[in-house]
């Protein structure tokens, strides 16, 4: 992709609007724009990212066994008075009244939708076990939408609901979508912790937060610095092996992990050493719910069990803050200079930086090099106008991209162009064949 040709309007200031880290450079990096409070237009570079990140967590759910659809935005209010919760859930619900006074409302989570799209289809106990889940955009009328991405009214959420015959089926499920979602967020780059959780207007009993430790979370946690240390992608994984998950989810819970909500400072000294407590602060990305048969009951969602007997589903709901990861990677992933994104999220692979545009020679070589590139299957965005040397350093630093290539006239009378990496601020020269066999291996 040339610049020229791309959309990125990139701000040289820090805008004045936004609190914290990856606000600012989200909207420096013209990755978004804010169109009303809490509700943004994705520019390309975000809307790249945003998409990454979707794609791994599509990916981790199909792997555990779950399957997309894709239900509306905007729910019937009849739903909702079946579960009583149109009039719970207060004034975070949009409501919306269609031309023939019928009340509609945008959805702000789906247990009702779903479930009613479950009990007209599935009768029996041998259809089950069943999850479902889509991506899709939700709104909560928050009271105070700040931190950009991060506490949206309008924002994209992964959300699964699983239906089991039994608590013991469910409990597979909850603990499948708790080793998925180790998985997912560990790819992505990060670490997350699972920590014990509330359940709020979901309902249920049994609850995990998945929190990213950064310093400008939202939430004060505290737990084990081990956890840490954990890595769920080391082995391969096999969601039917109900023994290796168990063994998964008991590493990551024996530990002491708690959010400041349900923190017991007592048993947080008699089972950490002191060596190892950790207190930070975390930022939530994903939240997964038991509620047994809160919504089936409520909703008649039964099914005819082994012995003929109707029996109401135990579900359990499961979401990702697929929009809010956008700004939770970077607040764990930047420096001065701008965002540094890891690879798996990276809008493009490769910034190819062409230090003297209009030189026959240097627009040549990096022609040359955007094409091969491209050919092997790189995203690249090549830095292809006319602006000085500096700027577009800066630009580059800014938008984070892992890699940048560097092509001036002065090199290539060498025959060298260099690689610098984001991350660690390496540069290395290279001839131009090495510097492609670097990239493209
Ligand atoms: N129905 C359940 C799970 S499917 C549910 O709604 N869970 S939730 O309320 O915990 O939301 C799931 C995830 O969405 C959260 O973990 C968080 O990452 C994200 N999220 C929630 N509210 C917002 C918001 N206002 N802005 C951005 N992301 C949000």
């Amino acid at each position: 992709m040339r610049l020229t040709q791309y959309f990125l309007p990139t701000l040289r200031e820090d805008p004045s609007e936004a609190q914290i880290i990856s606000h600012r450079l989200m909207l420096r990096a013209g990755m978004m724009k804010q169109s009303a409070a809490g509700i943004y237009t994705w520019l390309p570079l975000g809307h790249a990212v945003l998409k990454k990140i979707e794609q791994i967590v599509r990916e981790e759910q199909n792997k555990a066994g779950a399957v997309e659809l894709l239900m509306p935005t905007l729910q019937s209010a009849e739903l909702w008075r079946e579960s009583g919760r149109y009039d719970d859930y207060g004034k975070e619900m949009l409501r919306i009244t269609d031309r023939h006074e019928r009340d509609l409302l945008y959805g702000p989570t789906n247990e009702e939708l779903i479930t009613d799209v479950f009990r007209s289809s599935v009768k029996s106990y041998k259809d089950l076990p069943l999850h479902l889940y889509h991506i899709q955009w939700k709104f909560r009328d928050e009271v105070r939408p700040r931190f950009g991405v991060m506490r949206g009214r309008e924002f994209l959420m992964k959300d699964n609901y699983s239906f089991d015959l039994d608590f013991e089926s469910a409990k597979r499920s909850y603990n499948n979508m708790f080793v998925a979602y180790l998985r997912t967020f560990q790819r992505m780059g990060i670490k997350t912790i699972p920590m014990k959780a509330e359940t709020g207007p979901i309902g249920g009993d049994l609850s995990h937060e998945f929190i990213l430790l950064a310093d400008t979370g939202e939430s004060e946690v505290f737990c084990h610095s081990d956890l840490l240390d954990l890595d769920v992608l080391a082995s391969d994984i096999d969601y039917d092996d109900v023994q290796s998950i168990a063994r998964i989810i008991d590493q990551y819970t024996s530990l002491y992990a708690a959010t400041s909500d349900m923190h017991d400072a007592e048993a947080f000294n008699r089972n950490v050493p002191s060596d190892k407590q950790l207190s930070a602060r975390g930022i939530e990305v994903g939240q997964v719910f038991y509620f047994g048969t809160k919504y089936s009951e409520a909703m008649g969602a039964k099914v005819t069990g082994p012995g003929g007997e109707q029996v109401a589903v135990e579900m359990g709901s499961y979401g990702i803050g697929v929009s809010r990861l956008v700004g939770a990677i970077i607040e764990a992933s930047h420096d001065e200079a701008g965002i540094i994104w890891p690879e798996a999220v990276a809008p493009f692979d490769i910034g190819l930086i062409n230090l003297k545009s209009g030189d026959s020679d240097t627009d040549r070589a990096c022609e040359d090099l955007h094409a091969k590139l491209q050919n092997a299957g790189k995203a690249v965005l090549y830095d292809d106008t006319d602006d000085r040397a500096g700027a577009k350093f800066s630009v580059m630093d800014l938008i984070g991209l892992p890699k940048q290539l560097i092509v001036g006239p002065r090199g290539l009378k060498n025959g060298s162009v260099e690689i610098k990496d984001r991350k660690t601020g390496a540069r290395e020269e290279l001839s131009l064949d090495a510097a492609l066999n670097k990239l493209t291996t």
